[in-house]
């Protein structure tokens, strides 16, 4: 490999997510999801703003999917909503929902454009939050069937998957802080939530295999560096924890080392975990966790500065506060930091030996919108992504098996608690008008992929 240019074989894309961009929440038999629910709590999402039009997706899915062509995308990643397809989360499967889709991947397919499709992104049935959520076993029993119905439908032409979305995420800021849905704030329930996550990874990965035969499947994580503020031994504890807390809690049981014991005693220590420790393990839990998976999708947005510090109980943050130097931030207050992503695949790559890697989502928010000629020049996106891809390359170049990198996002769309003003999009979406704009970032993208290789101008 010279000058930035990638493997022959590497996978280019864009990414989305269904509630974030589809709309049409009460359109064709679609439950409730719990981010319908919690959307519209007052006071949960900073603009009191909800996914019920968003970029109205469901609608244009035809008209976006040409865009992805005139852009030379080659491959998307789009998750498909559970209440879409099984409206109250088991039992009776919505066809309409399933021919949704269906009719999406025909035209990804009929454009030339490969799918990559994700199996939870985050739109929990709501009848299944009240039941208790992924806090309960019973909820990982039901993505079971859920599975089998999309890939019974959708395996024929769909040969990509990924079981989940961020799992740190869906349990931890869903059911430990509370900012996402459900709401929940009970860190044993979000620990509990996490284990159910990924029990039910592990129960689904058979399934795609068996129902389509030759597929690829595995997980995405959400991952960065966790490093310590100072050299001092709190800071460094403090790091270790945060680390485990968000990387290797997640790591560890997917590649078959079950939990990690120092987060497991820290848990008891803190009182979430009864003394007993995991005790919610069944026996075959960790093993089904573990079945290997064809890839890890590995998402990639900052790293972390940790500072032990007590942290009032009211403030309702985890134990650790990540303070980044003076650097370049993107409007989610996330520090531009492209070297965490080699580093971040280095130590994938190194210490889980992983078949595969594909950085699933990597992107930023910045509000640049149309200038007067209707360009939007987003040159600090473009840069993000020079910067992000030349780091990708390296670890290529290291070693790293990375296989493809997905931009987040296709186009601008909602940024669940932050709502609709975080624009991670490279392609810029009115909200009135629903009019999509390609950014400078797209043009750049759309060489990138042309090319397969970075541009250095
Ligand atoms: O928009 C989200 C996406 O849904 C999951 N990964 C992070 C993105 C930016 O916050």
């Amino acid at each position: 490999m010279t000058d930035h240019a990638f493997p022959n074989d590497f996978v280019w894309g864009v990414a989305t997510s269904s509630y974030q961009i589809e709309g049409a929440a009460q359109t064709d038999g679609r439950g409730e999801s719990i981010w319908d629910r919690f959307a519209k709590t007052p006071g949960k999402v900073i603009d009191g703003s909800n996914g019920d039009v968003a970029c109205d997706h469901y609608h244009r899915f035809a008209e976006d999917v040409a865009l992805m062509k005139s852009l030379n995308v080659p491959a998307y990643r789009f998750s498909i909503a559970w209440p879409r397809v099984v409206p109250e989360g088991r039992g009776a499967v919505n066809q309409k929902g399933l021919d949704f889709y269906s009719r999406l991947v025909d035209a990804l397919l009929e454009a030339g454009i490969r799918p990559f499709a994700t199996l939870y992104h985050w739109d929990l049935p709501q009848a299944l939050e009240d039941e208790g959520g992924w806090s309960r076993r019973s909820t990982a029993e039901a993505f079971v069937p859920y599975v089998e119905a999309v890939v019974d439908r959708l395996g024929d032409r769909v040969s990509d998957w990924i079981t989940h979305n961020e799992p740190w995420c869906a349990s931890m800021l869903g059911y430990e802080r509370g900012i996402h849905a459900p709401g929940v704030v009970d860190k044993a329930r979000a620990i509990a939530a996490s284990h159910h996550l990924l029990l039910s990874h592990g129960w689904a990965m058979p399934v795609i295999r068996a129902k389509c035969p030759g597929a690829r499947a595995g997980i995405t994580l959400n991952l960065g560096p966790m490093l310590p503020a100072s050299d001092s031994a709190a800071d460094h504890d403090a790091a270790r924890h945060a680390d485990g807390h968000f990387n290797r809690w997640f790591l560890d049981p997917v590649f078959g080392r079950g939990y990690p014991e120092d987060m497991v005693r820290d848990y008891v220590a803190g009182g979430f975990l009864p003394a007993g420790g995991m005790t919610m393990i069944e026996p075959g839990d960790l093993e089904a966790i573990a079945t290997r998976a064809d890839f890890l999708g590995v998402n990639y947005y900052n790293r972390s500065i940790i500072r032990s510090e007590a942290i009032p109980e009211e403030a309702n943050e985890t134990p650790v506060r990540a303070l980044g130097p003076e650097r370049d931030w993107t409007e989610m207050g996330w520090e531009v930091y492209p070297p965490g992503l080699h580093q971040t695949l280095m130590r994938v790559h190194l210490h889980y030996g992983p078949r595969k890697m594909y950085v699933t989502e990597n992107g930023c928010s910045y509000s640049t919108g149309p200038n007067a000629e209707g360009r939007v020049a987003d040159a600090r996106r473009v840069a993000f992504f020079r910067e992000h891809l030349r780091a990708a390359h390296r670890a290529i170049s290291d070693g790293a098996p990375l296989a493809g990198y997905f931009a987040w996002s296709l186009m601008d769309n909602y940024e669940w608690e932050r709502g609709y003003g975080q624009r991670f999009g490279i392609v810029h979406v009115d909200y009135d008008s629903q009019v999509r704009t390609p950014k400078d970032s797209a043009a750049f993208l759309a060489r990138v992929f042309a090319q397969n290789a970075v541009p250095s101008d």
